[in-house]
C-alpha cells in the first residue's frame, strides 16, 4: 500500500517544482544559520537568490564526512540547541564520531518516511513488528521504532543480541515483521533450525533489511529459510537514518524519498554529475531538515539512479543496490568501521608497532573481525616472546578497540616483522566475506 500517494505518486513535474522551492528555502536557511555554508557559498560567489530551481543545485558546494569531523560536534547544526530533541552519532574516520541533531519536525519527517517504507513492505496496523537493529546512538533501532509506531503496528524493541530469546519471542508473540541486518536474518534462520523451529510454526511474513550490502542470493536464502518476503531499506545517519530509500513490491531498485532527500550521482574523482543509469557516488541534499541540513553530502556509496515508471505507482526515482564504496569503510555486523580508527588505537598503545592487518570473516552468518598487530622490537626483546605479556597486550588492544569501534575484535599480537609488508602501501584489510 502507498502510505502517502499525494507525495509518493506526485507527477515528476510537480515534484521538481516542489524540490526547487524547498531547495531555495533550505539554502537560505543554512546561509543564515551555518557559518560553514555561508563561508563556502561566499567563496564560490553564490547567494541563496541564485538557487531558484532544482537544476541550480550544481552551483552549491559539496559536504564531506571530513567537514563534519572538522566541525565536531555541533558546527553544522542549523537549529538552536533549544529546538533539538534527539541526538544520534555515527562512526567517524578517526577520533570523533559524527553527531546529528534532530528537531521535533525532523523526527516527524523521519517517522513519516519510515512509515512509507514499512507500508511499501506490506506492514499494516495489525502487524506485530520486531526491531532487531541496535537501539542507542545508531539510528537503526529508534528510527525504525518510530516508523512502526507512526504506522500504528505494535513494535517489539528486541534490539540486537540474544538470538535464542529472539526466536522464542517470534514464536510466542506471533511476530509478523522484522527489521535487522540481512546477515543477522540468516543467523536467526540458523538458530531456528538448531532449535528445531520451522518457518510454518511462525507468523513471520515481512523482513526490512539494510544497514549493510546484500545480494539477490542472500535475499532468496533469507526468504526461503525464514518463509518471508525480504525488502531492502537504505539510509545513513548524516542524512536521517533508515528511510532514505525503500523497495516496493516490484523489488527493482529502492525508491528514494525524493521530496525530502534529493539524490545526485557524481564521478568521485572529477565530481562531475553523471546521468541516469551511470554508476558513481551517491550525493544527497536534505530538502526539509532543520537540525543539521546538509548540502550535496558525499555518501561514498556507489550506485546508479534508475528513472522511468515503476509498476507500483510510485513516481520517486529508484537507486540500484549499493555496489561498493569510494572510500575504505567496512561494514562489520552493520557497524561502520574505518581502518584509520584501528590505526589510531594501535598508535596510541606504546607496545604496538604501526604494522597491523584487519581480517574480516563471516562465521555462522555473523561477521568476525580479527586485528593482527606487531609488538615493537624493544618490547619483544624484554620478554614478549612468552605468553603472559602477549595475552595481556591482546586484552588491552581489544578493550580499546571495543570502545572506539563499538564492536568486539579478536586481537593477535605478533612478533616483529611477521606481518607481510607490501611494496608501497601496506594491505590493511583482508575481507574474506563473500557476498554471493
Ligand atoms: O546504517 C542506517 C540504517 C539503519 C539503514 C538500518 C538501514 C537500516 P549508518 O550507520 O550511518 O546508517 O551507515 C550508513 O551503511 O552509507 C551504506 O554504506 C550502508 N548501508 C545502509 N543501508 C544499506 C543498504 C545506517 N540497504 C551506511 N544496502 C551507508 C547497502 C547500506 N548498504
Amino acid at each position: 500500500m502507498i502510505w502517502n500517494p499525494a507525495k509518493e505518486s506526485m507527477s515528476r513535474e510537480d515534484l521538481r517544482e516542489l524540490q526547487g522551492r524547498r531547495l531555495h528555502k533550505i539554502v537560505t536557511y543554512v546561509y543564515h544559520n551555518v557559518p560553514f555554508y555561508r563561508n563556502k557559498m561566499q567563496a564560490m560567489d553564490v547567494s541563496p537568490d541564485d538557487i531558484r530551481t532544482i537544476d541550480d543545485i550544481v552551483k552549491l558546494p559539496f559536504t564531506t564526512k571530513q567537514d563534519l569531523r572538522d566541525n565536531y560536534p555541533f558546527g553544522l547544526q542549523a537549529a538552536p540547541q533549544s529546538e533539538i530533541i534527539r541526538i544520534h552519532a555515527s562512526t567517524g574516520t578517526t577520533g570523533h564520531p559524527t553527531i546529528v541533531g534532530y528537531t521535533r519536525k525532523d523526527i516527524g519527517v523521519w517517522s513519516e518516511c519510515m512509515s512509507r517504507c514499512l507500508s511499501s513492505f506490506g506492514v499494516r496496523k495489525d502487524d506485530v513488528f520486531s526491531v532487531a537493529y541496535g537501539y542507542g546512538l545508531f539510528t537503526g533501532g529508534l528510527g525504525v521504532h518510530y516508523g512502526v509506531e507512526n504506522l500504528g503496528a505494535a513494535v517489539v524493541p528486541t534490539s540486537t543480541g540474544n538470538t535464542q530469546k529472539h526466536v522464542r519471542l517470534l514464536k510466542d508473540l506471533g511476530i509478523t515483521g522484522i527489521a535487522c541486518t540481512p546477515s543477522f536474518a540468516l543467523h536467526l534462520a540458523e538458530t531456528m533450525e538448531q532449535e528445531g523451529i520451522t518457518p510454518d510454526e511462525l507468523k513471520l511474513r515481512i523482513g526490512a533489511f539494510g544497514a549493510e550490502p546484500w545480494t539477490e542470493n542472500m535475499r532468496s536464502e533469507i526468504e526461503s529459510r525464514l518463509g518471508i518476503k525480504a525488502y531492502n531499506i537504505y539510509g545513513l545517519s548524516e542524512i536521517m537514518g533508515p528511510c532514505v530509500s525503500y523497495e516496493c513490491e516490484a523489488q527493482h531498485g529502492s525508491h528514494i524519498n525524493e521530496d525530502h532527500f534529493y539524490p545526485e550521482i557524481i564521478d568521485p574523482t572529477t565530481l562531475e554529475p553523471l546521468g541516469p543509469g551511470k554508476t558513481g557516488e551517491l550525493v544527497f541534499t536534505t530538502l526539509t531538515k532543520e537540525g543539521m541540513p546538509l548540502l550535496r553530502y558525499r555518501t561514498r556509496d556507489l550506485t546508479s539512479i534508475m528513472e522511468g515508471e515503476c509498476s507500483c505507482g510510485r513516481n520517486f526515482v529508484r537507486m540500484a543496490p549499493i555496489c561498493g564504496r569510494s572510500d575504505d569503510m567496512l561494514i562489520i555486523r552493520g557497524i561502520n568501521v574505518f581502518p584509520s580508527q584501528v590505526e589510531s588505537v594501535i598508535l596510541s598503545i606504546p607496545e604496538c608497532a604501526p604494522h597491523f592487518r584487519l581480517i574480516v570473516d563471516r562465521v555462522d552468518n555473523l561477521d568476525r573481525l580479527t586485528v593482527q598487530v606487531e609488538v615493537r622490537p624493544e618490547y619483544f626483546d624484554q620478554g614478549f616472546d612468552t605468553l603472559a605479556p602477549i595475552t595481556e597486550l591482546e586484552r588491552k588492544v581489544a578493550s580499546k578497540l571495543k570502545s572506539v569501534l563499538s564492536i568486539s575484535a579478536k586481537v593477535n599480537v605478533k612478533a616483529p616483522n611477521t606481518i607481510e609488508r607490501v611494496e608501497g602501501k601496506t594491505k590493511f584489510v583482508i575481507d574474506n566475506r563473500i557476498l554471493k
